[in-house]
C-alpha cells in the first residue's frame, strides 16, 4: 500500500474539513469524522503532518480554516461532503481558503462529489474531486500535487485542463480492508465525540466494520456508490478495534457505522465468539435487516445480545406491502411482525426507521405506514421507532432516476443548489402540495409516537414538566390519528420552531462543555 513506506524527509501538511451535517447536537450525534479520520490516518502513515478541522466542534470555523493555512501552506486542502447541509459548509471552508491563498488546490471528496462529479468540479471553488474510497488515491494525489505534477494519471480524481473537466481511470476498490490501519485518534480531540447510547445514556464511541452492501434497495446509495459489494474487515480486527476503543477511552458503548454489518452471516458468528470471549460487557448498537433475523433463531439473537448487540436499527421503510415491493425491500411486513414477535421476547431493543413520501405515495399509503409503526410498538415493549423521515431522492439511487425521468422530477444541477437540498425539508416535486403539507405533518408528529425516545431528549431539569405536557399531547395525538383529523394542525409550525431552538441551544451549552464524557 502506497501509505506503508518510511520517508526521513518532511512531506508537508494536508488540512482535512469536515463541514455541519445539519444533524448536529454535541453530545448526542456528533459522531467521530470518520471521512477524515481514515484519510487522515494514512496520509500520516505516508508521512504528511495533518491538520483536522470540524465544524461541528468549533464555534470558529471560517477563522480556524484561515489560521491553519496562514501557519502553514498546506499541500492540499480536502473537504469531506454528503449531498446536502455538508455542502455549505464546504463552500464557507472554501471561500475562507480562497480569501488567504488563491492557488491553494481545493479537492472535495465523500458521498456527494463521487455521485454528482460533473456539477461539483464545475464550481469555482473546487480544482479536484475524488471518486469514492480516498484512502489510496489521496496520498497518490498529495505526492503528485506535493511534486507539480498533473493529477491526470491518478486513477479517482478529476480535475479541470483549460476550462474543461477531465477524469484519471477508474480505482479499483480496496478487496481487504484490513490493510487500512486503525484510525489515528490522536489526530482529533477525542472528548469532543462521545456520543450517547440512546438506552442507557452511556459514553458512546462509533467504528467501522465493513463497507457496502450486497441489496439493492432503490432509495439507497450503495448501489453506485459500492458497486453492491460488501467488504469487511476481519472478525479478529473488529474485535480488536473495539477493545482499543474500550481500552483507551473508557467506553462501552459502541455504534456500528456500517451499511451493513451483516452481510457475511459466519462473521457475524465470529465477532460474536470473540466478544463473548472477551468478556466485556458492551452495549453496541448496530443497523440490521429484517430478513437476517428472519431466517434465524431466538439462539442466534440471544448470542447478539450476550456478545454485546443489545440495539438494533433495522430500517422498516414502509407499512406498504405493494411499496416494498416497489423499492425492493425484499421483505414482507409478515415477516416484519414475526421478527418483532421474536426480539419482543428477547432482551434486545429494536428502532425501527420509517420514511414518507416516496413517489405516487397517497395519504392512504402514508397512513398505513403510521399504523404500521403503532403495531410494532404495541405488540413489542422492546422496540421504538425513529420519527418518520421524509423520503429524500438522493442522487446515485435508482429512485432519484426514477423521480427524474418517470415523475419528470428536476433537481438542482449546481454545487450551490445542492448545498440547500436539506433533509428535514420536503424536497420531493413529484408529489402534490397536499400530500407534500401532509408527509411533513407525520414527519413532525411521528417524533412523539416513542415515549422513550422523547424522555431521553428531555434529560434535564424541566424533564417532569416536560413529560406532563408530552402526556397531554399524546392522548391528543391518538385520537387524531383514530379520527384522521388533519386539517388544523398549529402544533406542527410551533414543534419545528421549538425544536430549531431547543436544538441550537441544546448544541451550544453542551459544546461549551467541551471535555466531559456525556453520562458521566
Ligand atoms: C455516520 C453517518 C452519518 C452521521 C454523520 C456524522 C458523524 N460523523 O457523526 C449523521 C448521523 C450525522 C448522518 C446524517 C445523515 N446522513 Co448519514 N451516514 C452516516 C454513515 C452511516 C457513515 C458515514 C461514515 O462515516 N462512513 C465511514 C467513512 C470512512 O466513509 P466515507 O464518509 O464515505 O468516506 C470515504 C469516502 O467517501 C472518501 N471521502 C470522504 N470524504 C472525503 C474527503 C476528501 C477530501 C477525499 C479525498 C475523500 C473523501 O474517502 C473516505 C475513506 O475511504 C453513512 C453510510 C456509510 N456507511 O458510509 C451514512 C450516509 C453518508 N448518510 C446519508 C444520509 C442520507 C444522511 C441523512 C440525510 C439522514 C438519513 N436520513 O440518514 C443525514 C444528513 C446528512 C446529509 N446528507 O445532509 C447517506 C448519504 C447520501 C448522500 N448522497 O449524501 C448515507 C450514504 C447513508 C445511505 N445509505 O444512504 N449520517
Ligand atoms: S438500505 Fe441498507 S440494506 Fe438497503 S442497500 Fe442500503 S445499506 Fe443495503
Amino acid at each position: 500500500m502506497v501509505w506503508e513506506r518510511s520517508v526521513s524527509e518532511d512531506l508537508g501538511k494536508v488540512l482535512l474539513l469536515y463541514p455541519n451535517t445539519g444533524m448536529d447536537v454535541f453530545g448526542i450525534n456528533v459522531g467521530l469524522p470518520l471521512s477524515c479520520l481514515y484519510l487522515g490516518t494514512v496520509l500520516e502513515s505516508a508521512g504528511y503532518r495533518v491538520e483536522i478541522v470540524d465544524e461541528r466542534v468549533t464555534r470558529s470555523f471560517e477563522a480556524d480554516v484561515a489560521r491553519s493555512i496562514r501557519e502553514e501552506r498546506p499541500v492540499l486542502a480536502g473537504i469531506s461532503s454528503m449531498t446536502g447541509m455538508q455542502i455549505r459548509g464546504g463552500l464557507t471552508a472554501a471561500r475562507a481558503i480562497r480569501e488567504v491563498d488563491p492557488r491553494l488546490p481545493i479537492v472535495w471528496g465523500g458521498v456527494h462529489p463521487t455521485l454528482c462529479p460533473d456539477s461539483t468540479l464545475k464550481h469555482d471553488l473546487c480544482n479536484i474531486i475524488v471518486k469514492g474510497e480516498g484512502e489510496i488515491t489521496l496520498v497518490e494525489l498529495a505526492d503528485c500535487l506535493r511534486q507539480g505534477g498533473d493529477p491526470g494519471q491518478i486513477p479517482g480524481v478529476g480535475f479541470k485542463k483549460n476550462g474543461e473537466l477531465k477524469y484519471g481511470p477508474y480505482r479499483p476498490m480496496i478487496k481487504e480492508l484490513d490493510v487500512i490501519p486503525r484510525p489515528h485518534y490522536d489526530l482529533i480531540e477525542m472528548d469532543r465525540y462521545f456520543t450517547r447510547a440512546p438506552s442507557t445514556d452511556q459514553a458512546q464511541l462509533q467504528v467501522v466494520t465493513s463497507r457496502g452492501c450486497p441489496y439493492d434497495c432503490e432509495f439507497c446509495y450503495n448501489l453506485k456508490f459500492n458497486e453492491r459489494r460488501f467488504r469487511s474487515h476481519s472478525a479478529g480486527r473488529v474485535v480488536s478495534d473495539i477493545t482499543y476503543l474500550v481500552e483507551h477511552f473508557g467506553v462501552k458503548a459502541i455504534f456500528i457505522e456500517d451499511d451493513y454489518f451483516f452481510g457475511h452471516p459466519r462473521r457475524v458468528e465470529e465477532i460474536c465468539d470473540l466478544l463473548l470471549e472477551r468478556n466485556l460487557d458492551l452495549l453496541i448498537q448496530v443497523p440490521c435487516r429484517i430478513d437476517y433475523l428472519y431466517k434465524r433463531s431466538s439462539k442466534m439473537l440471544d448470542k447478539l445480545c450476550r456478545a454485546g448487540f443489545k440495539e438494533l436499527w433495522i430500517g422498516i421503510e414502509s407499512g406498504s406491502e405493494k411499496r416494498l415491493k416497489e423499492i425492493m425491500k425484499r421483505n414482507t411486513l409478515d415477516q416484519v411482525r414475526e421478527v418483532n414477535r421474536l426480539i419482543a421476547e428477547s432482551d434486545v431493543y429494536a428502532k425501527y426507521g420509517f420514511m414518507a413520501g416516496f413517489p405516487n405515495e397517497d395519504r392512504n399509503e402514508t397512513l398505513e405506514t403510521v399504523d404500521f409503526m403503532f403495531e410494532l410498538l404495541k405488540d413489542n415493549p422492546n422496540a421504538g421507532s425513529a420519527p418518520a423521515a421524509i423520503y429524500t431522492p438522493y442522487p446515485g439511487t435508482t429512485l432519484y432516476d426514477k423521480a427524474r425521468l418517470v415523475h419528470g422530477a428536476s433537481f438542482p444541477d449546481t454545487l450551490e443548489g445542492w448545498s440547500h437540498f436539506h433533509f428535514a425539508e420536503n424536497n420531493n416535486p413529484f408529489l402534490s402540495p397536499e400530500q407534500s403539507k401532509f408527509v411533513t405533518k407525520i414527519n413532525t408528529i411521528s417524533r412523539f409516537f416513542e415515549r422513550r425516545a422523547f424522555e431521553r431528549f428531555c434529560n434535564n431539569r424541566l424533564k417532569p414538566l416536560l413529560m406532563l405536557m408530552y402526556s397531554g399531547y399524546y392522548w391528543y395525538l391518538r385520537l387524531r390519528l383514530r379520527l384522521r383529523f388533519f386539517r388544523f394542525m398549529p402544533e406542527v409550525p410551533l414543534i419545528r420552531a421549538l425544536e430549531r431552538v431547543y436544538i441550537s441551544l441544546f448544541h451550544r451549552t453542551q459544546l461549551s462543555r467541551v471535555g466531559k464524557k456525556p453520562g458521566n
